[in-house]
């Protein structure tokens, strides 16, 4: 099943170990030993997947300002905020493989690896930010939900926390758009424009049609990856075609129809041209994406280094007094605990 080449009876015996506990449905943890390409393929999957994470910050952070209400505004500055600490759960899993987070980011920043397809494209209207809750998210979900299962244990139990905070994203999405559907004969336009315009996009979001995906097949053996691209990408449109009709907006494929033999909804070819171009970074908001990730970084070198700091004289402290470093976390700990009391009795 797995693609390695031990050398030695040893190497040999802890392959098969891999393979069995694979099989088995076990959790391969960050100790363990585990095939050098089991390792380079969660690292190329992980990190493009925290890249689309802080990079997919970006399209909604630009509504913030221009949020219609506070309510909006608070919880969009929730979500864009959420998605930061997707990244972060991410990186931080992918370090457990023993690559950095400096050695991830530069990877980004230097174009050697990916993030999503979906965030190349502008949110040119308020109702964008409709369509990426119920229609981006909704797609991450699907796609999402079967890693929770991943083989590899910081990976699975990280989509666990993301899932429940996405599964919140979608319905917030899911509301903003429905209360725009229903309201003015205007807002109804934008929010069909929206979905016009966000549809094919989200579905390329699954990757390549099966028989071009390089990686499926051993992601699948190794039991990384769950389900097919394809598999996943008809699980979402069953799953949004009803969903479109109870908002009231069409989806902009003439070819969705329900096929009772296979009992899923048929639709529409994807123009995969447009897709690959993305990829090579041809896409209408590649250019800007990137600027703008490397100079938030540029910008935020001197939090890195005052949180460094931090961190060495803590570490400090504590190596040449450990007791009064302890009480003086254990006093730290308590006057939190008191500050959120008082947060609470407030709110
Ligand atoms: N965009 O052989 P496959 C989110 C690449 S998070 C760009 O099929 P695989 C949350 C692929 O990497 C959204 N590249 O690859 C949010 C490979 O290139 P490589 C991200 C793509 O890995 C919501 C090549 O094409 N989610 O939305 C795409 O078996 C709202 C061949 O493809 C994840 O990353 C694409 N769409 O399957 C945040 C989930 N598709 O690596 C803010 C985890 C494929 O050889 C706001 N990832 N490629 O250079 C996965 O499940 C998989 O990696 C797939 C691709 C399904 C994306």
């Amino acid at each position: 099943m797995v693609a390695v080449t031990p050398e030695t009876g040893q190497d040999r015996a802890l392959a098969a170990a891999f393979e069995a506990a694979v099989a088995a449905d076990e959790r391969v943890e960050p100790r363990d030993w585990m095939p050098e390409e089991y390792r380079a393929s969660l690292v190329r999957q992980m990190a493009q997947h925290a890249h689309s994470e802080i990079i997919g910050m970006q399209p909604e952070a630009n509504w913030i300002t221009r949020a219609p209400s506070l309510r909006r505004k608070a919880i969009l500055m929730a979500k864009v905020q959420d998605e930061a600490g997707h990244g972060l759960y991410l990186y931080s899993a992918a370090e457990t493989l023993g690559t950095s987070r400096d050695e991830l980011l530069d990877k980004l920043h230097s174009g050697r690896q990916k993030y999503s397809s979906i965030f190349n494209y502008p949110t040119l209207t308020w109702a964008d930010v409709g369509a990426i809750g119920w229609l981006v998210d909704g797609a991450a979900i699907t796609n999402q939900v079967p890693l929770c299962r991943c083989s590899y244990g910081p990976y699975a139990r990280a989509m666990v926390r993301i899932c429940k905070e996405e599964s919140f994203h979608q319905r917030q999405g899911y509301e903003l758009l429905l209360a725009l559907s229903k309201g003015t004969e205007a807002q109804h336009a934008m929010a069909q424009d929206a979905v016009d315009r966000w549809w094919w996009p989200s579905l390329m979001m699954f990757g390549p049609p099966d028989d071009e995906s390089a990686h499926s097949a051993q992601s699948m053996a190794w039991r990384i990856k769950r389900h097919s691209n394809d598999e996943l990408r008809q699980r979402f449109v069953d799953i949004a075609v009803p969903q479109s009709e109870a908002l009231g907006l069409t989806l902009p494929d003439p070819d969705i129809r329900w096929n009772e033999e296979r009992g899923h909804y048929d639709f529409g070819a994807i123009d995969w041209t447009e897709f690959w171009e993305v990829l090579k970074g041809n896409g209408p908001c590649n250019e800007q994406r990137i600027t703008q990730r490397r100079r938030a970084h540029e910008e935020g070198a001197w939090v890195r280094e005052a949180a460094a700091a931090h961190a060495e004289k803590q570490a400090r402290a504590h190596a040449e007094a450990p007791a009064q470093a302890d009480a003086d976390a254990a006093a730290d700990a308590d006057a939190d605990a008191h500050a959120q009391q008082h947060e609470e009795a407030r709110v």
